[in-house]
């Protein structure tokens, strides 16, 4: 008897040993360099300390205790997978020696490969997280990745870690949609899995399109997005089915941890950020306004975000027909998380990053597959749409940070704007004060002035006339036409500006859409006159109130004599 109990103890010795090297291991494994922006604020500022015998991760302020999402075991895989063959799968797909382990899939496939489809990996949540309840009746779920010549490895594990890290009863099915990879095998064969059914397309569609597809397919009142490069942790999944259950409007996404690229090491996430955006429509991870920070007592407690990265998300099936799923003219990749994100604020919805639920993702550098038009127009063409459709008269901002979307083909928005309409959704006026105070309008800072001559004011006329007239109006109800805003080099009113036909003397100036790039829209100021900076010539009004041309500069003259005034 004294002897089992003897060797009891000396075997949980050794594990607790060995658990606790592998941790220390784990985490002093080299850490990549993040391969994107979310990579780059994410995953900051951990370390590791033993404290009296218990392990814990310090991260920020927070003690969290180290608790492990363990694989499942060996039984439970047998009846997970099915007649699926993990090993002949895997194995048709290996690398080759010399192979570079990158170049397919812009991450590192060969130590992806050698991880294995499971392993144990930290349960990054914060502490509190682990104690909370959700409903016994939630809905199910369908899950749906879509995907274009992914890693065997990869997608395979991110399809058993849902299997295996959610409650089986809220799965209701995983749907691949094989965006027309090179080898219909990668997908077709997954479908042995139980609850997994594969779609291929039969031609390129795009991550957008595809999207749509699964969804239209799915049989569960939940959908549940993820890419094909993920690793879902612990509790992933009630988090956000719960959220939705209790307000069908919510569309939620997970903290989205960082799997490195290099090492495939997991790594937890800042529970401090939320997604937002440049005005070129640049997606970012930002810190939580100070203000919401220190109003968050409860760090188990949703996140408001003004938009989602994209690709982890759960949204009611029904709200996501309703507010029209996806713009299906958007092609391949990208901007689609904004046109989705204006949507559900715009139209009544609202979205949360929920910091009890937790995936990660490879974040890579590159797009290791091809755009058909090319990846930068694809994304001006997206972006482009989201904006014209959903961004009111803060388009132009997007215009003015991204001058070569301009003319740049995008097709009809026509249906779009009709689903706005008849969804009767809020103006993008609303979501500034409302979602996004926080993203600054580029000219508020800018004051407008009058442009006088004499006792005249410069002002336009029709679409891009010009000429000089009486000043009218005084403070706020100075007419919008001789409003002008002079923020170097451009000489701005609303989004036009003012440019010259042709870089001779003599040529008439005209009003264009803003572009800070264009040689014919750069000015400045030069004495009491304004000189056009390519050309060297100056603005001149040709007597009395003729149309402004551009002439060789002459001091003091009175045509080129320009007097701003501000207005007050
Ligand atoms: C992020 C999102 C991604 C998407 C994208 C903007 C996350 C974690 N990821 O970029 O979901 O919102 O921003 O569009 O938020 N794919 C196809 N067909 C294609 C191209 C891609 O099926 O033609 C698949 C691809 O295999 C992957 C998913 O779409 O599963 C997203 O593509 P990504 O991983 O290259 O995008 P990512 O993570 O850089
Ligand atoms: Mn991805």
């Amino acid at each position: 008897m004294r002897r089992i109990r003897a060797n009891a103890i000396a075997i949980l010795t050794v594990a607790w040993i060995l658990g606790t090297f592998y941790y220390l291991w784990q985490d002093n494994k080299p850490q990549s360099s993040p391969s994107s922006s979310a990579a780059q604020t994410r995953g900051r500022g951990h370390g590791q300390k033993g404290v009296s015998g218990r392990l814990e991760i310090h991260r920020d302020d927070r003690t969290i205790p180290l608790i492990v999402t363990q694989p499942p075991r060996p039984e439970v895989q047998g009846q997970l997978l099915g007649s699926f063959d993990e090993k002949t799968y895997l194995a048709a797909k290996q690398l080759k020696p010399g192979d570079d382990p990158y170049r397919e899939h812009a991450f590192n496939q060969q130590e992806s490969d050698r991880l294995g489809s499971e392993r144990a990996i930290r349960d990054t949540r914060h502490y509190r997280c682990a104690s909370l309840n959700y409903d016994t009746d939630l809905p199910s779920t369908s899950v749906i990745i879509t995907f274009h010549n992914e890693a065997r490895s990869t997608l395979l594990r991110t399809i058993k870690s849902a299997l295996t890290r959610s409650p089986p009863s809220l799965i209701q099915e995983i749907v691949l949609i094989d965006d027309f990879s090179s080898d219909p095998e990668d997908c077709q064969l997954l479908a042995q899995i139980p609850k997994v059914r594969c779609l291929r397309n039969g031609r390129r569609e795009g991550l957008i399109r595809s999207r749509v597809r699964g969804a239209n397919t799915a049989s569960a009142s939940i959908l549940t997005f993820l890419d094909s490069h993920c690793e879902v942790n612990s509790d992933w999944l009630q988090p956000m089915i719960q959220r939705v259950k209790e307000d069908h409007t919510r569309v939620v996404s997970p903290i989205i941890d960082v799997i490195s690229l290099d090492n495939f090491a997991y790594l937890a996430a800042s529970a401090d950020l939320r997604g937002g955006f440049d005005w070129s429509l640049h997606f970012k991870w930002e810190q939580i306004p100070i203000e919401q920070k220190m109003a968050r007592s409860d760090p188990t407690q949703p996140i408001r975000t003004p938009v989602i990265a994209g690709g982890i998300f759960v949204m009611d099936k029904s709200w996501f027909n309703h507010l029209g799923q996806y713009d299906t003219h958007m092609d391949i990749w990208g901007g689609e998380n904004f046109e989705l994100s204006f949507r559900v604020w715009m139209c009544g919805g609202s979205l949360e990053i929920l910091p009890c639920s937790r995936v990660g993702h490879v974040f890579r550098k590159r797009h290791p597959y091809d755009f058909p038009e090319g990846n930068a127009l694809t994304y001006i063409k997206n972006t482009r749409r989201a904006a014209e459709v959903w961004m009111d008269e803060y388009k132009q901002y997007y215009y003015s940070a991204r001058p070569s979307a301009q003319g740049k083909a995008f097709g009809s928005i026509t249906d779009r704007q009709t689903l706005r309409r008849k969804l009767d959704c809020k103006p993008f006026r609303w979501y500034m004060e409302n979602v996004y105070p926080e993203l600054r309008v580029p000219e508020q800072d800018a004051v407008s002035s009058v442009l006088k001559q004499g006792g005249l004011c410069l002002e336009t006329r029709g679409t891009d006339g010009l000429g000089l007239a009486e000043c009218r109006g005084m403070g706020a109800n100075r007419p919008q036409s001789q409003r002008w805003e002079l923020i170097e080099p451009l000489i701005r009113q609303q989004d036009l500006c003012l440019a010259i036909s042709a870089f001779t003397a003599g040529s008439k100036v005209k009003m264009e859409s803003c572009n800070a790039k264009e040689p014919r829209q750069k000015w400045k100021p030069r004495g009491s006159a304004l000189q056009h900076m390519v050309s060297g010539l100056c603005l001149d009004s040709q007597p009395p109130t003729g149309p402004p041309v551009i002439t060789q500069c002459r001091p003091q003259v009175a045509g080129q004599t320009w007097e701003p005034q501000v207005i007050t």
